[in-house]
């Protein structure tokens, strides 16, 4: 396909015959961020459930047994989410896999309910952000960590010892984070599942939230009564592109929509739908990513969705399409695809 067959020229120099389907890479994975890391992109989704054999953590400290086996978590599911493979391809054609690129064991506030990782590249490091433990009430150790490496295939190691946020701010469930690196240099971490999204400034060492000068930490920017959750920011020409998900996750309706602003911050006003299903294709399409071929202004769209016949909500898989801008800086519908 000629749009993947660009990519093969920008990021290896070189093309070739390459072919590309969705699913992108067997087995149930889900909220995949794509990047670009040394001339390959990688993805980094959550492990969305078994897929033949159960790959599994082999190592829970006693800590983790003692959070899990007091887990009030009804369902199961969420137990085995326990770590992170991520993938790397020289073209979204062909993907190697790297297995357990962070796990559990690496992170001894977390047991269970990994998702959602945001990966970003600093000063020569790789930091891994990610959700744990399902947050539930305030007295419940979970919330979104950071792990580094200095590889992106990892292995990420924890660098707090506890979550960089683990406690509910403006009705956000602390999930789904995103970090952004302005052209300024400053990053943000855009986060928020529970129909509400923050955004806060990170430190240089991507470590800890710093106040904005108005003294404020946690900024809600919930952009629209139908946000739900995997909240996810892009620039383009000086514009900021806020988009999330809405709709049931486990529902055919799950889907994404976005807002422009001038301002990191907003204020977001909806625009309208880039991403749902298509009842010929797959339903359920979601919580989603976007890259920028550098030197282009070709951009991709990795997101997941599930088969039509599939009634399990885990079973998720992931896909890649093309997006595709208008004239007046609007984003088109994407039309999703098997290729
Ligand atoms: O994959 C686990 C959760 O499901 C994510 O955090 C949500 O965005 C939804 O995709």
């Amino acid at each position: 396909r000629l749009s993947r067959f660009l990519a093969v020229l920008s990021l290896a120099g070189a093309a070739t015959a390459a072919h590309a389907t969705n699913p992108i890479v067997p087995g149930w994975y889900a909220d995949p961020e794509i990047r670009i890391f040394n001339g390959q992109y990688w993805i980094y989704p959550t492990y969305s459930a078994d897929y033949g054999t159960p790959d599994v953590s082999q190592n829970f400290t006693p800590a983790q047994q003692r959070m899990r086996a007091q887990s009030d978590l009804i369902w199961a599911p969420y137990l085995k989410i326990t770590f992170f493979n991520a993938f790397s391809s020289p073209d979204l054609v062909h993907w190697t896999k790297h297995p357990h690129v962070l796990d559990v064991e690496n992170v001894s506030w977390a047991a269970y309910a990994v998702w959602a990782p945001s990966a970003i590249e600093h000063r020569g490091k790789y930091y891994l952000f990610f959700g744990a433990n399902d947050i539930k009430t305030n007295d419940q150790l979970g919330g979104i960590g950071v792990a580094v490496s200095d590889k992106p295939e990892g292995p990420f190691k924890d660098a707090l010892g506890k979550p960089l946020v683990g406690q509910i701010h403006n009705g956000a469930q602390p999930i789904d984070q995103m970090v952004f690196k302005d052209d300024d240099g400053q990053f943000y971490m855009y986060y928020g599942g529970w129909k509400h999204a923050n955004v806060v400034k990170l430190a240089p060492d991507l470590l800890s939230v710093v106040p904005f000068p108005d003294g404020t930490t946690y900024k809600e920017i919930t952009p629209d009564p139908e946000y739900v959750e995997g909240p996810f920011m892009a620039k383009r020409n000086g514009m900021y592109y806020f988009m999330w998900s809405e709709g049931g996750w486990t529902g055919p309706d799950y889907s994404v929509a976005y807002a422009m602003s001038s301002s990191p911050f907003g204020p977001f006003k909806r625009i309208g739908k880039i991403l749902q299903q298509d009842s010929k294709v797959a339903k359920g399409a979601g919580h989603h990513s976007v890259v920028n071929i550098p030197g282009t202004d070709d951009w991709y769209i990795a997101y997941h969705r599930r088969p039509l016949n599939e009634t399990d909500g885990n079973h998720r898989e992931l896909a890649i399409d093309r997006m595709y801008f208008n004239a007046d800086g609007t984003i088109k519908p994407v039309a999703i695809t098997n290729e």
